[in-house]
Order: structure tokens, then sequence, then C-alpha cells
């Protein structure tokens, strides 16, 4: 299995860093990417990182994903929330899967606190700020090693 990660972000993170820095911080989406490839690089693993406003894209991307990648680190964004489509697609991948909110969705309002892809995910970060995104990579890192072994 090749050490591809894939980190998937959904609607509206494109404007990271631009709008809402009390709630999402300074960082842009760009910086988020750079942090998670200089630390690939250190635990030896490639990235594949994108980001999409359309749901068929994310699910696409997790498709993709069930080929080549030995795990997923996904933001779904409101598509957390609602959306059974990323769930089944997650559902019908093999390998670690971590999900990762940059706030803290349970100090926030009632429909942040359920997500549906909660119920797939091997483990979840919510309200480490971007770090969350390092943090999720170095468990997949730790997963993949371990299964290695
Ligand atoms: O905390 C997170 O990472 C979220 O997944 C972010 C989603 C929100 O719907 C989830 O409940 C929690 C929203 C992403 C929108 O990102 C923006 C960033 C900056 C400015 C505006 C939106």
């Amino acid at each position: 299995m090749r050490r591809l990660v894939f980190v998937l972000n959904g609607p509206n993170l494109n404007l990271l860093g631009k709008r809402q820095p009390h709630i999402y911080g300074h960082e842009t989406l760009a910086d988020v990417e750079k942090s998670v490839r200089d630390l690939a690089g250190e635990l030896k693993l490639e990235i594949r990182f994108h980001q999409s406003n359309r749901e068929y894209e994310i699910i696409d991307w997790i498709h993709e994903a069930r080929e080549t990648s030995c795990g997923i680190i996904v933001n779904p964004a409101a598509f957390t929330h609602y959306s059974v489509a990323v769930l089944d697609a997650l559902n019908a991948y093999d390998h670690p899967v971590m999900e990762v909110h940059i706030s803290n969705v349970h100090k926030r309002e009632e429909f942040r606190h359920h997500s549906f892809v909660s119920s797939r995910a091997d483990g979840v970060i919510a309200g480490f700020g971007t770090q969350g995104y390092l943090l999720a990579l170095r468990r997949v890192a730790f997963l993949v090693d371990q299964k290695a072994k």
C-alpha cells in the first residue's frame, strides 16, 4: 500500500483565514496545506490535498482514495452534519479515517453537535484549530506504521 494520505476539505473552507478569524483563526487553507506537507515529509507520507464546495467531488475523491491511499483526513465542514452520501462513501473505504474540525463544534450551535461522519471515523479531533490536521496526520502515520510491523 502506498504511503499516500488524502486530506479532504468541505464547503467554504476555501475562505479559511479570510473571514471569521475568531472562530477559525488566521491561517489560510494554503497555510494548512503547507504545514501538512512539511509534516508528511518528516513522516515519509505523500499527500493529496483537496477542497471543494461540491459534495460529489468529496465523494469522488473518497472513491479515488479507496484504490490508492492508506488513510483519509477529512474536514467535511457543513457536510458533517447532514451528508449520508459522504458517510456512505467513507463506509466503503478500508483504511483509517480521521475527522477534523477546526472549531470545537460541541461548544457551538446544537445542529453542529451531530456528525454523520463520526460513526465511521477512527478518530475525531475538534477545537484544536488547524493543528488538528497535524495531529490527525501523526495518528494516521502511527496506524500505518503499526500495521506494517
Ligand atoms: O470547525 C470546523 O472545522 C467545521 O467543520 C467548519 C465548518 C462548519 O460548518 C462545521 O460545523 C465545523 C464551516 C467551514 C466554513 O469555513 C469558513 C472559514 C472561514 C470563513 C467562513 C467559513
